[in-house]
């Protein structure tokens, strides 16, 4: 039968309705990295060229290159060590060699990278740009590699600051923490998840292996102001100073659990999602803790104090600490307002009295 005239633009004006809803529903439906990165510049920097943008899906695809090697390694031959030790003095391990390349290979190709200052390489990787490139990006390529071969949790860690014109060469790396123009991490466990902070808070991006893409699941996330675990390698409190100590029993005492994997990024982002306190106090073998300033210290700081916690070293603040080395170590205290707070009372409390002991003798 013929359909009247009014059932047929009836019929249409259906469709279009259902074509532009399911065009929302998608839209909303999933948000991935790249496009919130592009939304979030749009606000900020409305005459933005999509430098930054480019930058950092140049991160989302080598965590998602060294994520699929992570996911078979038990099938490939990426286990193990990969027979050289790296500026550390660490063993490589070879998923160590191979996500240093990755992070080489894809931000390398990115027109906005000048320098590139990898935890597995001495010096800084220059790249030869006619524009000179206006970022620097600094990386842990895969963090808590002493995990990877029993299947643990490890992590990729990432800071981005910008190439200022009138430091040349590699001084230009230096930077204090609060100058950093974005940061991320991304944990490779039972899901894979991207987390970065360009200033404006703090966003969490699950990996969705049905489409390849890191979708928006953690919106804005706030660090718990305070939590009932503490994470440190109890294994070296012989070697602790003695405030530190007093600080982990005062905790004891609070009924606080412990809980340490020994991987970082997946003990930092515990604590960002339950609360509580991470430390890497100074000890016999690390006399100014075993943590970076640059690279695994300074972005995960930042990600900290975007989402209403904090970071000490025990006498400054983490983000204002001005770096004098590429490599160097800080002591490392992380976590919740309420227990970092506590911290800095007990540790500060202790310097003073070892100050009034050793002024009236
Ligand atoms: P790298 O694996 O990047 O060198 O990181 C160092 C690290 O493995 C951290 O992830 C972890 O927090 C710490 O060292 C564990 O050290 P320890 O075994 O002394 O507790």
């Amino acid at each position: 039968m013929r359909q009247s005239p009014d059932a047929g633009i009836k019929a249409q004006i259906a469709q279009s309705r259902m074509s532009r809803f399911l065009g929302i529903l998608c839209q909303r439906m999933i948000v991935t990295v790249q496009q919130h990165i592009l939304e979030q510049q749009e606000d900020k920097f409305p005459a933005a060229r999509g430098n930054f943008s480019s930058l950092l899906s140049g991160m989302t695809l080598a965590t998602k290159m060294i994520q699929a090697k992570i996911r078979r390694a038990g099938l490939v031959d990426i286990l193990g060590s990969a027979g050289a030790t790296n500026v550390q003095g660490e063993t490589q391990q070879k998923l160590d060699v191979y996500a240093n390349q990755a992070v080489l290979h894809c931000l390398g190709a990115r027109e906005s990278v000048a320098f590139l200052v990898s935890e597995e390489n001495e010096q800084p990787v220059t790249i030869d740009r006619s524009a000179g490139g206006k970022y620097i990006v600094v990386f842990d390529p895969l963090d808590g590699s002493s995990n990877i071969d029993v299947n643990v949790s490890v992590g990729t860690i990432f800071s981005i600051l910008r190439r200022p014109e009138e430091t040349p060469g590699e001084t230009a790396v230096l930077q204090a923490g609060w100058k950093q123009v974005a940061a991320g991490y991304v944990v490779y466990g039972s899901s894979t998840i991207f987390v970065y902070t360009a200033g404006q808070g703090v966003f969490g991006f699950t990996l969705e292996p049905e489409i390849g893409a890191f979708v928006l699941t953690f919106a804005n996330m706030k660090m718990p102001a305070q939590g009932n675990t503490y994470s440190v390698n109890e294994a070296n409190a012989d070697t602790f100073p003695e405030s530190y100590r007093t600080y982990l029993g005062h905790l004891r005492s609070r009924g606080y659990g412990s809980r340490y994997i020994g991987s970082l990024v997946a003990d930092f982002h515990r604590t960002l999602l339950k609360g509580g306190v991470f430390l890497y106090p100074p000890t016999k073998k690390n006399p100014n803790g075993k943590l970076r300033l640059l690279y695994e210290a300074n972005p995960l700081a930042f990600i900290a104090e975007q989402a209403g916690g904090y970071a000490t070293s025990g006498t400054t603040r983490i983000m204002d600490i001005e770096p004098l080395t590429i490599h160097e170590r800080t002591p490392f205290i992380i976590g919740s307002r309420t227990e970092v707070a506590e911290f800095d009372r007990i540790h500060n409390a202790a310097a003073a009295n070892s100050f009034t002991e050793s002024a009236t003798g």
